[in-house]
C-alpha cells in the first residue's frame, strides 16, 4: 500500500528505526488480508478458532494473567505544563515520557511483524470523524481494532495530505507489568503503549484516542468526547428520541444501550434503537441542538452477566464474526462465562487455560473477560447509527453504582446544575480496571480515568457549551442509580429491561408532560408517575417489589448527602483553582437546601 501522507510516513520510518521490525505489513481492510491473518494467528496460537457452525467467524484469545485490565496507575497524560493534566491524572513530561517509553520499545519487535493500520473513528470522512494510524506487533489488536474501527485504503484517502491524524505506537514488549506504560501526549496528537496486549490499553482508537486525546482536541475545537452510550427510544407514533448516557466502566451502558422494553411497551409499539454502547462524541448542529455520534464501529463488551434475560440483543451481537478474551473455552468450540445461563460446564479450560472445575468455586471467565462484536451485528441496531451528522439529544443521563445514597432518578434543576450533578458522580470500582474493586471513589461524569486534561478545565468547557445555545434546546441532565442494595445485598431495584420505564419517565420530563417533586437535589419523580404495570420482581425470599420501595428508592436521604458534601468538597479541593466558581456556587447552594 501506498501511503502518500508525509506525516503518516515519517511516524512509520521512526517507528521501523526504534522497534526494529522484521517487516511492515499495512492493513488495507481487505476481507482477504484479514483472513489470512486470523489463520496466522491460530498457526501461532494466539487464537483459537472456534466451532464455524455454532460461532461463524469466532475466535478465542487469552491475555497474560497479569494483563487483564485497563491500568489507570501506569496512564499518563503526558502536557508540558503538569497543570494542563490537572491533579486527577498521572503527569509526566513529554520529553521524559518519550524517552522512557523509546528505550523500552528500542529493538521491541525484532524477529516480529509490525502492522500499521489506518483508521477512522466515526463514519469515513464525515464531519465528525478523525484518523488515527495504529502501529502495533499483535495480530489481535489488527483483528479487534477491525471490529471496533474502520480501518485500510479507505481511510488513507480520506486523510489525504492532512496533518490532523493521531499516531498511536504500540508494542507488546513482554508484557512485563512493571515496563507497562499507557501514555497520552494531547499536545502531539500521539499514543504510546507498551508491555500489554489487553482492550482499553492497546486498542488505541477507544479509550487513549476516542477519549483521552479526543477530549482534549473536543476542548480546543468546540465539542465533547464523552464515556456514553447513545440510544433512541421509539414511541408507538413512530417517532424516535435519542439520549446518551454517562456510567463508568461496567455499570450498565451496554446493558441499557441495547435494552427491551418490557411487555406492556412492546405491545404498545416502544423500543429501544442502539446507536452506541461506550462513547459519544458530541457537537453542535445548525439547528442548535446538541448531535452525537457514536465514533466506534463494534462493542469491547463485559461477558459475564450477558445473557438471553439480561440482555439478549447483546448476546445475540455476539454470535458471529466476534472475538473472545478470558472467558471459558468448551471442547465443542464454543465458550462460557458466569452469569451465561446456570449450567456451567465441566471438562473445560478457565481463562487461564487449566482444567476448571465449576465445584472449585473459583471462576471460569475473568471477571473482566471480553467480547469484540461488530454493531451492525446488533438486532436492534439504529437505522441512524451511521448518520454522518449524528443524532439530536433530548437528554442526558450520568450514573454510578451506588449501594447507599444515590436515588433511583432525578433531574437536574438546569445546565449548570446538570453538569455540577456529573462533577459530584461517584461509583464503586470494578474488575474494568486493575485494583481493588467495590470501593466508591468519584468519577465526573464517568470520565475520571479518560480525560485527557485538567478536570476543572474540564468542567468549564461543559458550563460553556451550555452556553453557546438558548436553554430550551439543550438536552435535559438527569441522574440514575440502578444499583441501590438493601441491607441484604440485594439489588432493590430489577434493572435491565425495566430501566425503560425510567426512560419513559426522563422523556415526559423532557417534553414537559409530568410533574416532579422539588428536593434540594433536583427533582424527583412522584412515585404514581413510574409506570409500575407488569413488573414482577422479588427483591429477596418473600419480598415482592412493590410501590413503598419505589417510593423507598427515591427518597432523598439528608444525613446521607449532608454526610457527602466534605467528600465533594475535598475533591474540588484537590482539583483546585481550575474548579469553576459555577460549581462552587452550586454545592454551597446544594449544602442550603439540605440543611434547611
Ligand atoms: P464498559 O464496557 O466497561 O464501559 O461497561 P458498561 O458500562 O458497558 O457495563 P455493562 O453494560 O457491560 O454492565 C456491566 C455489569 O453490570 C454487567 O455484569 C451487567 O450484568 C450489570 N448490569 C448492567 N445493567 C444493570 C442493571 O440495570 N441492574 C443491575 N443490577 N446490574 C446491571
Ligand atoms: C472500560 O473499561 O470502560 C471499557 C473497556 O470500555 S476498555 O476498552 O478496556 O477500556
Ligand atoms: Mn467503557
Amino acid at each position: 500500500m501506498l501511503c502518500k501522507n508525509e506525516k503518516v510516513n515519517k511516524f512509520v520510518e521512526e517507528a521501523v528505526l526504534l522497534t526494529k521490525p522484521q517487516k511492515v505489513v499495512w492493513i488495507d481492510g481487505s476481507e482477504e488480508q484479514l483472513e489470512a491473518l486470523r489463520a496466522e494467528a491460530c498457526a501461532s496460537g494466539e487464537m483459537i478458532k472456534l466451532n464455524e457452525q455454532k460461532l461463524p467467524g469466532c475466535y478465542y484469545h487469552r491475555t497474560k494473567a497479569n494483563d487483564v485490565a485497563r491500568v489507570e496507575a501506569r496512564t499518563f497524560i503526558c502536557t508540558s505544563e503538569k497543570i494542563n493534566a490537572g491533579p486527577t491524572n498521572n503527569w509526566m513530561k513529554p520529553d521524559e515520557a518519550y524517552a522512557l517509553t523509546r528505550g523500552i520499545m528500542e529493538g521491541s519487535m525484532k524477529g516480529r511483524v509490525m502492522y500499521v493500520i489506518p483508521f477512522s473513528m466515526g463514519v469515513v470522512g464525515s464531519p465528525f470523524s478523525k484518523v488515527g494510524i495504529e502501529i502495533t506487533d499483535s495480530i489481535y489488536v489488527v483483528l479487534n481494532m477491525a471490529i471496533m474501527t474502520r480501518v485500510g485504503e479507505k481511510v488513507l484517502e480520506a486523510l489525504g495530505d492532512s496533518n490532523d491524524v493521531v499516531r498511536g505506537l504500540h508494542a507488546k514488549c513482554d508484557i512485563d507489568e512493571e515496563k507497562r506504560y499507557i501514555m497520552q501526549f494531547p499536545e502531539d496528537n500521539a499514543i504510546i503503549s507498551c508491555n500489554s496486549g489487553y482492550g482499553g490499553n492497546v486498542l488505541l482508537g477507544k479509550k487513549c484516542f476516542a477519549l483521552r486525546i479526543a477530549s482534549y482536541q473536543g476542548w480546543k475545537e468546540g465539542w465533547m468526547a464523552e464515556h456514553m452510550l447513545i440510544l433512541g427510544i421509539e414511541n408507538p407514533k413512530g417517532e424516535v428520541k435519542y439520549v446518551a448516557a454517562a456510567f463508568p466502566s461496567a455499570c450498565g451502558k451496554t446493558n441499557l444501550a441495547m435494552l427491551i422494553p418490557p411487555e406492556g411497551y412492546l405491545r404498545k409499539g416502544y423500543r429501544v434503537w442502539t446507536v452506541g454502547d461506550d462513547i459519544a462524541w458530541i457537537k453542535y448542529g445548525a439547528d442548535g441542538r446538541m448531535y452525537a455520534q457514536n465514533p466506534e464501529a463494534g462493542f469491547f463488551g463485559v461477558a459475564p452477566g450477558t445473557n438471553e434475560k439480561s440482555n439478549p440483543n447483546a448476546l445475540a451481537s455476539t454470535r458471529k464474526n466476534t472475538i473472545f478474551t478470558n472467558v471459558v473455552l468448551k471442547k465443542d468450540g464454543t465458550v462460557w462465562w458466569e452469569g451465561l445461563d446456570k449450567n456451567p460446564p465441566t471438562g473445560v479450560e478457565n481463562w487461564k487455560g487449566e482444567p476448571w472445575d465449576p465445584a472449585s468455586g473459583e471462576k471460569g471467565a475473568h471477571a473482566n473477560s471480553r467480547f469484540t462484536a461488530p454493531a451492525a451485528n446488533c438486532p436492534c441496531i439504529s437505522p441512524e447509527w451511521e448518520n454522518p451528522d449524528g443524532v439530536p439529544l433530548s437528554a442526558i443521563i450520568f450514573g454510578g453504582r451506588r449501594a447507599k445514597t444515590a436515588p433511583l432518578v432525578y433531574q437536574s434543576r438546569d445546565w449548570d446544575h446538570g453538569v455540577f450533578v456529573g462533577s459530584i458522580m461517584a461509583s464503586e470500582t470494578t474488575a474494568a480496571a486493575s485494583g481493588a474493586v467495590g470501593v466508591v471513589r468519584r468519577d465526573p461524569m464517568a470520565m475520571l480515568p479518560f480525560c485527557g486534561y485538567n478536570m476543572g478545565d474540564y468542567f468549564q468547557h461543559w458550563l460553556d457549551m451550555g452556553k453557546k445555545t438558548a436553554a430550551d434546546k439543550l438536552p435535559k441532565i438527569f441522574n440514575v442509580n440502578w444499583f441501590r442494595l438493601d441491607d441484604e445485598g440485594n439489588f432493590m431495584w430489577p434493572g435491565f429491561g425495566d430501566n425503560f420505564r425510567i426512560l419513559e419517565w426522563i422523556l415526559a420530563r423532557c417534553a414537559g408532560e409530568v410533574d416532579a417533586d422539588e428536593t434540594a437535589i433536583g427533582y424527583i419523580p412522584k412515585a404514581e408517575d413510574i409506570n409500575l404495570e407488569g413488573l414482577d420482581y422479588q427483591i429477596s425470599e418473600g419480598h415482592k417489589f412493590g410501590i413503598d420501595d419505589l417510593r423507598n428508592i427515591l427518597t432523598v436521604e439528608t444525613e446521607h448527602w449532608l454526610a457527602d458534601i466534605g467528600n465533594i468538597r475535598e475533591f474540588y479541593a484537590k482539583i483546585g483553582d481550575t474548579i469553576p466558581t459555577e460549581l462552587r456556587k452550586e454545592l454551597d447552594d446544594m449544602e442550603a437546601r439540605l440543611k434547611k
